[in-house]
């Protein structure tokens, strides 16, 4: 290819390459003869660190002559993926790292594949808090993270005979050269315990919350690398400790070993990352992971607010903290605890810094994931906690009882703990409501229907406190970094400046109409697709065709998400093959990757029927060269690197209404990928900004499928009887075709979809999606139309940036004025 390669200067690689070898020598106790890979990996990164310390201590420095705002982004989740390399292109140190390293005879691509990937989340919420990271630091603003030091991320899966196997991803087992561990600024979270009532010197009755256990919370300081290597923000995790002494009083009993038993109970708090699982076991370490980080951000927050101001006069001034969904929503609870307990606030005040303070944004629309917790639950872990959200609900249904008079059902539907039942519950989205001043939706659709469907009281009563944020990805990772092919197509197209304002983009449209600009487009694509036809043959054993089309669906398996309605397309296609003889206009690759939470049994079972679908296509001589189906394992952030930029379509078929975003089919589009997709999250603005003509678009609207909800009018069985299509599809499944030895493997395919209702309204949009997905195959054909719109999805993705995003919170939510300002240059 035509690539130009730059040139760092020799001066810096010589610089850079003493310092590795310094490493070598001095951090690892090595010689450079004797250097394993890995041991290599941590030298290059050691050499980055320094840089990346000096930086971190500017920034800082910086911050607090300023004086001015800091944000707080709390979430259960980060998924940061790897760093080296995203460490390298922000710092725009690759090419100077690259050539020290050549001229050592090493690759540093190779170096950079060795890292294992930081997994600590399960999908889009955790990676979107990763970009709102590399955008708050690319933009000089001071934003931090906050979470919880996973010692296990997201499990590894494996494919056993189609099945998916979780295995355990035990990440910093070699340790990691990217996290500084803070001893020093430990923080100890109390919890269990009981209260009692006790008079105050003022003669009052207060409750003392007294006899709890406590955990340590240590953190470890991510450097969080903006790009130009301007800011370096950090990200802090935490890990759970037993404090130092064992309990004593065990201990004197002569029980050593129940107290060393109880000294590691405490520290499985940051054990391990939980999949979205529906059923309750393992509830109580859940909300006692959710208290422990959300108890060590806002320890942390206020002792560093204090140190820095010396009273909490102007707090909410000052700190802004957003929660990442409920998971943080105990934070309402424990700032107004931490304000009154420990720092003698009184509640009103407490009340007004903690409103102004925190803001709260939903993923989710999804009755099952949202967060309720038992109130005895609540009371046992976190007794205080309780008695401070109950003195919270009755306020709060106070001023219900003034706006609506006499409306006890409204107050029964809006309450924070719900009484109704047989359990009294907790219910966190309403208390991150209540104690926020903002509430945020991630794409206008989802926005609007929090407003209209999940909390429509809510949003009567405060219509002020309702916004639409709607998601963006970090162009630096999703296009700068992990398809260098087609970044250097544009640079040397338009120039550099979209790297930190994606809207530059747009100066790619006329390019769409210049032919030899075109062909570099589609060289750039073509050997992306080869790079992963070879991670393909390597994991899957498969070897595919570059050349054809390659159909992807990425993304955690969900019932929602309708990985089904893609396999039903594939069976489709396979049927026209081998009984009516008509291949298909192009030849077409499907291409799915995701993990299925461990205890979801319908998704685990559309792997395993994936898997089955591929093999027998796979094996068919009759689909050679025309149709392929295979399931990549281990969907991670590292993969999604090498799969976003070899996608040619971008399957987002969610059921309108139910995805609140997505954020894969942003970077898909971004990576010049054409969308197939419902009218459903940000696939709506996507369309707007890319033209109806340049994306699929097809299925049901999300009013359309509230409607049959409502009154009960969706037939799935008739349109199965009236569709001769569909019913051989269904019918070539559930018999042993797919499942030889085992003809009852997919009997619930048509359970689910003629007796039980579809849910999901995979039927009502399987002949639009058909018909659609056959002009897809059409339109490939005619590569050079094709290339124009691919291009064309590139130059207008500028909304999509998580800058602008971020910007936007900045503006509307924190009250940040923007850095420059802030800076004064
Ligand atoms: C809850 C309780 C117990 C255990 C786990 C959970 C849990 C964990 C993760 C619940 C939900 C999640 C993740 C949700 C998520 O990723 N939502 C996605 O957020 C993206 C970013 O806004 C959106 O683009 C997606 O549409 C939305 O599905």
């Amino acid at each position: 290819m035509s690539q130009t390669r730059s040139v760092s200067s020799p001066a810096e690689a010589e610089a850079f390459r003493d310092s590795i070898l310094r490493h070598v020598r001095y951090s690892l106790g090595r010689e450079w003869s004797q250097l394993t890979g890995r041991e290599l990996f941590e030298a290059v990164s050691f050499a980055v660190r320094d840089r990346i310390v000096d930086l971190m201590v500017e920034t800082e420095a910086r911050i607090k002559e300023n004086a001015g705002k800091r944000v707080f982004y709390l979430s259960m989740e980060f998924l940061m993926g790897r760093s080296l390399g995203n460490n390298l292109h922000n710092l725009g140190l690759w090419d100077v790292c690259r050539d020290a390293l050549d001229e050592m005879g090493v690759d540093i691509e190779e170096i950079a594949e060795t890292e294992v990937d930081a997994a600590l989340g399960n999908g889009g919420l955790g990676r979107l808090a990763a970009c709102f990271l590399d955008s708050l630091a690319s933009l000089g603003l001071p934003g931090y993270g906050y979470g919880i030091n996973y010692e296990y991320g997201l499990f590894r899966q494996e494919l056993d005979n189609g099945w998916q196997k979780e295995k355990p991803d035990s990440w910093r087992a070699l340790g990691t050269p990217w996290q500084f561990e803070r001893r020093e600024e430990a923080v100890v979270v109390p919890l269990f315990g009981e209260l009692s009532q006790m008079e105050g010197h003022d003669g009052i009755e207060n409750s003392m919350w007294l006899g709890w256990d406590v955990i340590v919370g240590v953190p470890h300081d991510m450097p969080v690398v903006g790009y130009g290597g301007k800011s370096v923000n950090t990200l802090r995790l935490y890990s759970a400790r037993a404090t130092d002494e064992f309990d004593m009083s065990i201990f004197n009993e002569g029980d050593y070993v129940e107290a060393v038993k109880q000294k590691m109970e405490s520290e499985t708090i940051s054990k391990v990352l939980y999949p979205p699982d529906s059923d309750d076991k393992g509830r109580e370490l859940r909300l006692i992971q959710e208290y422990f980080f959300t108890s060590c951000a806002v320890q942390s927050i206020v002792r560093n607010y204090l140190a820095e101001h010396g009273d909490l006069a102007n707090f909410a001034d000052k700190i802004a903290i957003q929660l990442n969904d409920t998971h943080p929503a105990l934070a309402v609870a424990e700032l107004m605890r931490v304000l009154m307990d420990e720092h003698s606030v009184e509640w009103d005040e407490a009340w007004d810094i903690t409103r102004n303070t925190l803001a709260y944004t939903n993923h989710t629309l999804l009755p099952e994931a949202l967060e309720r917790w038992s109130r005895e639950l609540v009371e046992r872990v976190l007794p205080r906690h309780l008695q401070i959200i109950e003195q919270i609900d009755a306020q709060f249904l106070a001023v219900v009882e003034q706006r609506f008079p006499g409306d006890t059902e409204r107050k029964q539907r809006m309450a924070i703990v719900n009484h109704e039942g047989e359990q009294s519950e907790v219910r966190m989205a309403h208390l991150a409501i209540v104690g926020s001043h903002s509430v945020n939706g991630v794409a206008e659709l989802h926005s609007e229907l929090v407003k209209s469907d999940l909390v429509p009281d809510f949003h009567e009563l405060w219509p002020e406190r309702f916004n639409n944020k709607t998601n963006g990805v970090t162009q630096r990772r999703w296009l700068h970094q992990c398809n260098p092919g087609l970044r250097d197509l544009i640079n040397e197209a338009i120039g550099p400046e979209w790297v930190t304002d994606l809207d530059r983009l747009r100066e790619l449209e006329p390019f769409a109409e210049d032919a030899a600009f075109r062909e570099r487009f589609l060289d750039v694509k073509l050997a992306n697709k080869q790079r992963l036809a070879r991670t393909i043959a390597h994991d899957v054993r498969v070897d595919v065709d570059p050349a054809s089309l390659f159909d992807v669906q990425a993304k955690r398996i969900h019932e929602y998400k309708r990985q089904l309605l893609l396999a039903l397309y594939a069976v489709h296609s396979y049927l026209r093959i081998v009984e009516d003889g008509v291949p298909p206009a192009s030849p077409r690759t499907i291409i799915f990757a995701g993990k299925a939470a461990p205890g979801y049994w319908a998704a685990k079972q559309q792997i395993k029927l994936i898997n089955s679908i591929g093999r027998v296509i796979n094996h068919d001589p009759r689909c050679a060269g025309l149709l392929k189906v295979v399931f990549i394992p281990d969907y991670r952030v590292s993969l999604a690197e090498q799969i976003m930029p070899a996608a040619d379509l971008s399957e987002q078929i969610s059921t309108a209404g139910m995805e609140a975003s997505g954020t894969g089919n942003m970077k898909f589009a971004l990576n010049g990928a054409l969308t197939i997709g419902t009218l459903d999250g940000a696939n709506i603005e996507i369309r707007e900004e890319v033209g109806d003509e340049n994306i699929f678009i097809f299925g049901l609207l999300a009013e359309d499928i509230a409607r049959q909800r409502a009154d009960g009018s969706y037939n799935p069985r008739a349109i199965y009887e009236n569709n001769a299509e569909l019913s051989r599809v269904l019918d070539a499944l559930s018999g042993a075709r797919f499942s030889p030895g085992d003809p009852r493997l997919f009997h619930w395919l048509k359970e689910t979809l003629l007796d039980r209702g579809d849910y999901f309204f995979n039927l009502a949009d399987f002949a639009d999606y058909i018909a659609t997905q056959d002009r897809v195959s059409h339109e490939f054909q005619d590569t050079e139309n094709w290339s124009r719109k691919a291009i064309l999805n590139v130059a207008r993705m500028g909304k999509f940036s998580s800058d602008r995003t971020i910007s936007e919170y900045a503006r509307d939510i924190w009250g940040l004025l923007p850095s420059r300002t802030v800076v004064g240059v």
